[in-house]
């Protein structure tokens, strides 16, 4: 039986949103057969069906006759033991959560492929980097970091960007984040960063959230932390959407030719829709209007066929490179500039499929850093290492067996071939007597190793005394976080000075908070006497360095803003509607929006919708209550004249306006919209992120204004912290 497209050709034609592009039915999109026609009616009345293929089954294949009542003695009761198909599903739901991750716990993927467009079969072994042209399934799953499955999408936490790449030599995983360097430089650190960033452990709370004493505390007591604490400060950790991040590998890794010579490599993701991120104020309440936002942001692309789409580019080097930087490529808590060693785009990565199951394919799908074909190696970077044992080994305890990788979505495309058996769960069960090699049962006593293509490790000189240390080349912990610092626009740096204070605010212990001013005198004088200032307290001495801090160039790439999209594309507009709006305007902008690519939904009084003023219906995405404006990247308010007096007195409608204005979005200002700015509290004096919406042509005007995508100007006039 086949599936009916969620986005129907119907769903299109209703006014009301965006029309969905009709996606082709992903492949395998056929209800699986034990799952047709589960659905009971309930109740007494309940129908059965007398078709063989539609009837309700046990998991061992028993037909059920009746599955809404349980097997009583009499009408009322008991219920009997005997009851197998009660007991065996209640057993089965009992069962059915395995244990979160036990950091990146939240997440959403989704199905895509990559294709590479330049070769780099000069430099590796690599089949997936060889052929331009060649396409490779893949997998990717987004995530936060700390907060449990159940948390809410727009924590400020960095996000996860794993990437599976089913490639003809097996799986090779990319298990990176949206930060192209980290908090700690050794693995054996680890766990007490977890520790800290995660619920206070008394408490149980707070969630997703690193504002509490003892993340700052564990950060405050670690220098090499506050590279990535910049980052993090920043709005990196606020994406707009999941297809509006980077992501990076953030290790070096090796590039291994047939001639065993090595280059180190680096690999970053660029996403074609440019960067953005929301504020924290925005944030804050998207997290309460859709704890789903960016689940539901990816989805919905996805499902309306705009596939997001990510460049994959390379910073390649040599051994003499490396040992020309000012600092050490084998620190995680270090980046490249990409004006140092420029990125060299190799292929893209396109998301085109959602999941159908979110289970099977988000939740049970294994990342490991270990994972690399033949061609692909690791550098000596001691976090990279002790990542390889951990999530081979988190899988284990997560998945609950060795044979994790029989389950379809970790399952190599490429050919399994081994003696490995046995075990829970084993779905791949080799036939034949031999399971050893070499053995003389099977042909050539195989399957056997094969020197020519198989993974050999580079063989890199190795020596040393066997000691616990850093090394010294590890010990620069400051430059580079002024370098991000100094990099952004004024108005990115005060985002991440807000984020500093606000942070700090939460915590309790004056000494937590006066250390970590200590260590922002080490990166910017600026940004510290900031940050002093927001928290009401006086400067302390600077931090002990183990080095004083270099003045590196900015490098623009580091910048959000500087890195934005150029158009409104893959966004999303809010139009507010009252009965009796504008026809003629409403069709010049939905026109004008899906001229570039953009969405968009109606925001009502009544879920029910509205009558324009030349009698067409449309329907409402949202109730007012229901469709605040954070939810949108830009809004249009396009009131009658009647409506916009009963808008004028309701707080959600107000705040629709008001967010839009504190958020510094660019807002379409229909003629009749003035009552409810003026009670909304918006100065009668409009800034120029507001757009007259009077004739038709205006709504190409405020299309053009929305690709800057927010009015920044607005901002220093609507907080108190800015200077
Ligand atoms: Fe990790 C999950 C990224 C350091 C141990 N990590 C995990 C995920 C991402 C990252 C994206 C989610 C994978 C998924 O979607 O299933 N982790 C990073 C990055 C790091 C990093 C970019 C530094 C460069 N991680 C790191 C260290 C360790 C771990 C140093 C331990 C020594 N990470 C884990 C883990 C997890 C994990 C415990 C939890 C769930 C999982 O692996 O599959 O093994």
């Amino acid at each position: 039986m086949a599936k009916k497209n969620p986005v129907s050709a119907d769903a299109a034609k209703i006014k009301g949103e965006t029309p969905a592009k009709v996606s082709p039915l992903p492949a395998g999109a056929d209800l699986p057969t034990s799952y047709a026609g589960t659905q009971g009616n309930g109740g007494e009345t309940h129908q059965t069906t007398t078709d063989e293929a539609m009837t309700l089954t046990t998991q061992q294949g028993i037909p059920v006759a009746d599955g809404q009542n349980s097997l009583k003695a009499g009408p009322r009761g008991p219920t009997l033991l005997e009851d197998f198909i009660l007991r065996e599903k209640i057993f089965h739901f009992d069962h059915e959560r395995i244990p979160e991750r036990v950091v990146h716990a939240r997440g959403y993927g989704a199905h895509g492929v990559f294709e590479l467009t330049d070769s780099l079969a000069d430099l590796t072994q690599a089949d997936v980097l060889g052929t331009v042209g060649q396409q490779t399934e893949a997998f990717v799953r987004f995530s936060t970091v700390a907060g449990n499955k159940g948390s809410s999408d727009l924590a400020r936490d960095v996000r996860g960007f794993s990437v599976k790449l089913y490639t003809n030599q097996g799986n090779w995983d990319i298990v990176g984040n949206n930060i192209p360097v980290f908090f700690i430089q050794d693995a054996i650190k680890f766990p007490d960063l977890a520790h800290a960033v995660k619920q206070e452990p008394d408490r149980g709370f707070p969630q997703a959230q690193s504002a509490h004493d003892n993340f700052w505390d564990f950060a405050t007591l670690t220098p090499e932390a506050w590279h990535m604490i910049m980052w993090q400060m920043s709005d990196r950790t606020l994406p707009r959407s999941f297809r509006t991040m980077q992501g990076f590998g953030v290790h070096s890794f090796r590039l291994v030719n047939a001639e065993g010579q090595s280059t180190f490599v680096k690999f970053h993701w660029t996403p074609r829709q440019g960067l953005q991120s929301v504020l924290w104020n925005e944030a804050v309440k998207i997290n309460g209007a859709d704890p789903d936002f960016h689940r539901r942001d990816l989805w919905a692309a996805i499902e309306s066929g705009d596939f997001p789409i990510w460049d994959l580019g390379v910073q390649l080097f040599d051994q003499a490179t490396a040992d020309g930087l000012p600092f050490d490529h084998l620190d995680s808590t270090k980046l490249i500039p990409e004006e140092d060693v420029p990125l060299r785009t190799i292929g893209t990565l396109t998301l085109n499929r959602n999941v159908d199951n979110f289970f099977a394919n988000t939740e049970q799908v294994a990342f490991c850093t270990q994972n690399v074909p033949p061609g692909i190696d690791f550098s000596d970077d001691p976090l990279l290492h002790g990542r390889n044992f951990s999530y081979l080994d988190t899988q284990l305890k997560r998945l609950g067996s060795p044979n994790f990788t029989h389950l379809p979505i970790n399952a190599p495309r490429s050919p399994v071939r081994n003696f490995q058996q046995d075990g829970h769960m084993a779905m791949r069960n080799p036939k034949g007597r031999a399971n050893y090699e070499p053995n003389s049962w099977g042909a050539d006593g195989g399957p056997r190793e094969n020197q020519e293509i198989g993974f050999k490790s580079f063989p890199a000189e190795v020596q040393g005394t066997k000691q616990r240390i850093r090394s010294e080349t590890f010990a620069d912990h400051y430059s580079q976080a002024r370098q991000f610092f100094i990099s952004q626009l004024p108005i990115e740096q005060k985002h991440l000075s807000d984020a500093l204070v606000f942070e700090l605010s939460k915590v309790e212990r004056i000494d937590i908070r006066a250390r970590a001013v200590s260590h922002l005198l080490n990166i910017d004088n600026g940004l510290a006497a900031t940050v002093a200032d927001g928290l009401g307290m006086a400067l302390p001495d600077p931090a002990k360095a183990a080095m004083p801090t270099m003045d590196l160039l900015p490098s623009p790439k580091l910048s959000i803003l500087v890195n934005g999209p150029d158009s409104f594309k893959g966004r999303k507009m809010g139009i507010f509607l009252t009965d009796g709006s504008d026809a003629a305007m409403f069709t010049a902008l939905t026109a004008a929006l899906e001229d570039e690519g953009a969405m968009w939904e109606v925001v009502a009084p009544k879920i029910g919708g509205v009558t324009l003023d030349d009698g067409t219906v449309v329907a409402a995405k949202h109730k007012i209550d229901g469709g605040p404006s954070v939810l949108f990247d830009a809004v249009a308010v396009l009131p009658s004249a009647e409506g916009v007096l009963l808008l004028a007195k309701d707080a959600a409608s107000k705040d629709f306006i008001s967010d839009a204005f504190g958020h510094c979005k660019f807002i379409g200002v229909g003629e009749n919209a003035k009552p409810l700015f003026d009670e909304a509290r918006i100065p009668p004096e409009l800034d120029a992120g507001f757009v007259p919406l009077a004739k038709v042509k205006d709504a190409r005007t405020l299309i053009v204004a929305c690709r800057d995508l927010r009015f920044w100007p607005r901002e220093m006039n609507v907080d108190l912290d800015a200077g």
